[in-house]
């Protein structure tokens, strides 16, 4: 008997093996068992904002955000779980060995018919939800009623983009300028010179309960705004103007980067924001303010000593030119001598 022939006789006491249905029973519990356990750890309350998006800040757009991710990762679980059972389970159930004859069956016309409207309802209804939250993702709400006095926000020059404003169309709008490698932040005064505005670098004060649009620049290269907890990226493009906002229920925190490779120091350009109570914030843009100004003033001072210097002499050395009185101790010494 040569050795392949031999091989399949040994097979075949295997093959013709009665099923044991109570280990098959087992292997497809556990199997189950296990996917279900699977899809419980990449479940959302499991590992929270490490798959999801991050959210905490109360503003509605990362919030709905969170939510409607949460949402599809849901469903998408269920079909997934469902959809790899009955695979699994057919797998071990009806597992033959080799030279068996499967049960001839044709296509069942009900079935497929209610599996394709279905898979069709799931979306159509994952898009009508999807629809419905992207409204107050993209338009900001009013600021509420205990909230920061906002000013109607003006049209931005040169805006290319669809800039979403609250229904009263009131906000406290804050340009955000992207410049290697540091963010700053340009807080409105009422007048249209931008140049004498209050500003910030790195750090964004807000106040709470109030609608903040962001009005997202760049002056050199492509940056992109990122405050993970408030909302999505917004990129800061040169020579375009891009928006988006939030609105913070709580004072807090909030931590971001740039988040477009802008540079060699890209990793350096951190952006923080922190929400601080509605008078707290009017304190701190009066605080500011003064504090510019003073700079400002002390730098005029600065100015005009080096003009008064540059004119009493031609170069910086002759700055520190003897006095009068001192030229003419000097000038008679130097007669006196030999
Ligand atoms: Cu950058």
């Amino acid at each position: 008997m040569g050795e392949a022939e031999r091989r399949r006789m040994n097979r075949m006491p295997a093959a013709l093996a009665p099923a044991r249905p109570r280990t098959r029973r087992r292997v497809f519990a556990l199997t189950l068992l296990a996917a279900l356990a699977g899809s419980l750890v990449l479940a959302t309350g499991a590992s929270a904002d490490f798959i999801t998006p991050e959210s905490g800040g109360g503003s509605a757009n990362a919030e709905n955000i969170d939510t409607l991710y949460k949402l599809i990762l849901a469903v998408a679980t269920v079909v997934f779980v469902g959809v790899e059972g009955v695979l699994l389970y057919s797998m071990i159930r009806f597992r033959a060995r080799k030279d068996a004859v499967p049960a001839q069956i044709r296509g069942n016309t009900r079935l497929e018919i209610g599996w394709t409207l279905g898979a069709a309802g799931i979306l159509v209804i994952l898009a009508i939800v999807t629809f419905v939250m992207l409204d107050e993702i993209r338009n900001p709400p009013n600021s509420d009623a205990d909230g920061f006095a906002t000013q109607r926000i003006v049209n931005v020059q040169n805006a290319s983009a669809y800039q979403p404003r609250p229904p009263n169309g009131r906000a406290l709008n804050i340009e955000v300028n992207g410049q290697r490698y540091v963010w700053r932040y340009t807080y409105p005064d009422g007048d249209d010179n931008v140049l004498n505005n209050t500003f910030s670098y790195e750090t964004l004060v807000v106040p709470t309960k109030t609608t903040v649009t962001l009005t997202i620049k760049a002056q050199d290269v492509a940056h992109s705004w990122w405050i993970p907890k408030l909302g999505g990226k917004a990129d800061a493009v040169p020579g375009h103007t891009n928006f988006t906002w939030f609105k913070v229920k709580e004072p807090g925190t909030f931590r971001g980067q740039c988040a477009e490779l802008c540079g060699r120091n890209h990793a350096d350009m951190l952006a923080k924001v922190v929400a601080v109570e509605p008078d707290q914030f009017k304190t701190w843009l009066e605080n500011k303010r003064r504090e510019i100004d003073a700079n400002n003033k002390a730098a005029e001072e600065r100015r005009k000593q080096e003009t008064q210097d540059t004119a009493a002499g031609d170069s910086p050395t002759e700055d520190q030119e003897p006095t009068e009185s001192e030229t003419e101790s000097q000038t008679p010494a130097q007669d006196e001598g030999p």
